[in-house]
């Protein structure tokens, strides 16, 4: 294995340390004010100055989950590490469940307008009219890769859902999200075609997420070799249910149940995956050139969960290990434990051990990326750019964020400033000031007719 030698200090490096020097200060990080590298001298070799993009996205993690967000007992080394070298984002928001989360994600659009709305949408899947994160930075030169779950269409090849045909040079995984949930499964997909493992589950199979990982280093070591910018989105199906795992980790002498052991060892297992890609980034000399973003789909499950595999319902509750960190609610809720999720970024170049307070979401990042690899945005995205963040400069506002769930019940979230707006089941609004009432426990919509007015004209306007 040979690797090209990349220039040592990081493309992005020059330009956020201008960034950061022409502005006074930033109201959203906590020590913008420490010295950054000096611009680099050098122009930037091969890949023209534009960042290679790592972003690592995982199912159901919650945000009290890892340690970094003050969780005392799980232990996530690596992502703690991440955090104190990067970006904290405080007010990070998903959707509140997976695969609207990932439409929203590669699409740039919250649910209000986004093709998959819901988890019964990703049945149909993206459409030919979507444009996704690796379209757009496909055009502008990058490789592109999916490793592991997708979960927004019809496992058929060739047609418009499929990840090679929304932009993937490279795919490997689950398509189906309900397969996702099968971590020994008899196959996967590698771009196009299936990769038939075994003829039956098994737990004496090949692990899948071990799979996800090799498949996810080999495409770093082939970007290695390249004059040319990647993004790569490794999407992990832990710690999702069912709450088994090969095995029990650090947690085997806790006198735990069964369900949270295995919860508990998905979590530093993910952790790990996490340390190996970080790893192979140093190894092939990557590491100053790659944005590194990290994000959970949406807030804590406590499913048990009965798959094929398992013999039977394994079960975890979330607040057994204080999932949502404190927050109202969990997967499926658009209270806040429903939908702010772990995020975590390292830029090279920029200072370390920062806190993003300003709220932004997962249609954020198709924005983000496009300015980050000066690919052109589309038009008309609910997503705003936050690359200004991630350098260390002062953060745009988002005038609003909506939310919806429409499993059963239609509910909606709008958060407008410090207030957050919830109507559940078409009921009346309730109204939560997010600075004095993080766990959203005293609804004050009473007390401000005008604010419910408001929310109301912005969900109206989410969905029209
Ligand atoms: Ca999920």
């Amino acid at each position: 294995m040979t690797s090209r030698t990349l220039p040592r200090r990081s493309v992005l490096s020059g330009l956020a340390a201008t960034a950061v020097a022409g502005t006074a200060a930033t109201t959203t990080t906590s020590s913008a004010a420490q010295a950054v590298p000096a611009p680099s001298s050098r122009a930037p070799r091969g890949r023209k100055g534009r960042p290679n993009i790592l972003l690592v996205v995982v199912d159901d993690l919650g945000r009290g989950e890892v340690g970094a967000y003050g969780q005392q007992v799980l232990q996530t080394p690596v992502l703690d590490r991440l955090a104190a070298d990067g970006i904290r984002f405080d007010q990070a928001y998903a959707t509140p469940t997976c695969a609207p989360t990932r439409c929203s994600l590669f699409t740039g659009q919250h649910t209000g307008h986004a093709t998959v709305k819901t988890n019964a949408d990703a049945g149909r899947g993206l459409s030919r009219d979507d444009v996704t994160i690796p379209e757009v930075l496909g055009r502008a030169g990058y490789r592109t890769g999916l490793i592991g779950k997708w979960g927004l269409g019809p496992e058929r090849a060739g047609q418009a859902s499929h990840p090679t045909e929304q932009g993937f040079d490279r795919f490997f995984g689950y398509i189906n999200q309900s397969h996702c949930h099968d971590y020994w499964p008899t196959y996967l997909w590698d771009d196009e075609t299936t990769v038939i493992y075994s003829e039956n589950h098994t737990r004496n199979a090949v692990y899948a997420g071990t799979l996800i990982t090799e498949q996810a280093l080999a495409f770093l070591d082939d970007a290695a070799r390249r004059d040319q910018p990647f993004f790569l989105d490794v999407s992990y199906t832990t710690p999702h249910a069912p709450n088994v795992h090969i095995d029990e980790g650090p947690y085997g002498d806790q006198d735990w149940p069964d369900g949270e052991k295995a919860h508990a060892a998905q979590v530093t297992w993910t952790d790990a995956q996490v340390g190996l890609l970080l790893e192979r980034l140093e190894q092939r000399g990557l590491a100053d050139d790659t944005v590194v973003v990290f994000v959970s789909d949406n807030g804590p499950h406590e499913a048990g969960a009965n798959y094929d595999y398992v013999n039977a319902a394994v079960p975890h509750d979330a607040d057994f290990f204080d999932s949502n960190g404190g927050l109202r609610g969990i997967k499926r809720d658009v209270y806040e434990g429903g939908i702010r999720v772990p995020m975590i970024a390292r830029v090279p170049g920029t200072p370390g051990g920062r806190v993003v307070t300003e709220p932004i979401a997962v249609w954020d990042l198709l924005p983000t990326f496009a300015e980050l690899g000066r690919a052109r945005t589309p038009r008309g995205l609910d997503g705003i750019s936050f690359a200004a963040a991630l350098q260390g400069r002062a953060q745009r506002a988002h005038d609003h964020l909506y939310w919806s769930f429409d499993e059963g019940r239609f509910d909606e979230a709008v958060r407008f400033g410090r207030w957050k707006a919830v109507r559940l089941g078409g009921r009346a609004v309730e109204l939560y000031d997010l600075e004095t009432d993080e766990a959203e426990t005293t609804d004050v919509a009473a007390q401000h007719p005008d604010l419910v007015r408001r929310a109301e004209q912005l969900m109206a306007q989410a969905v029209a």
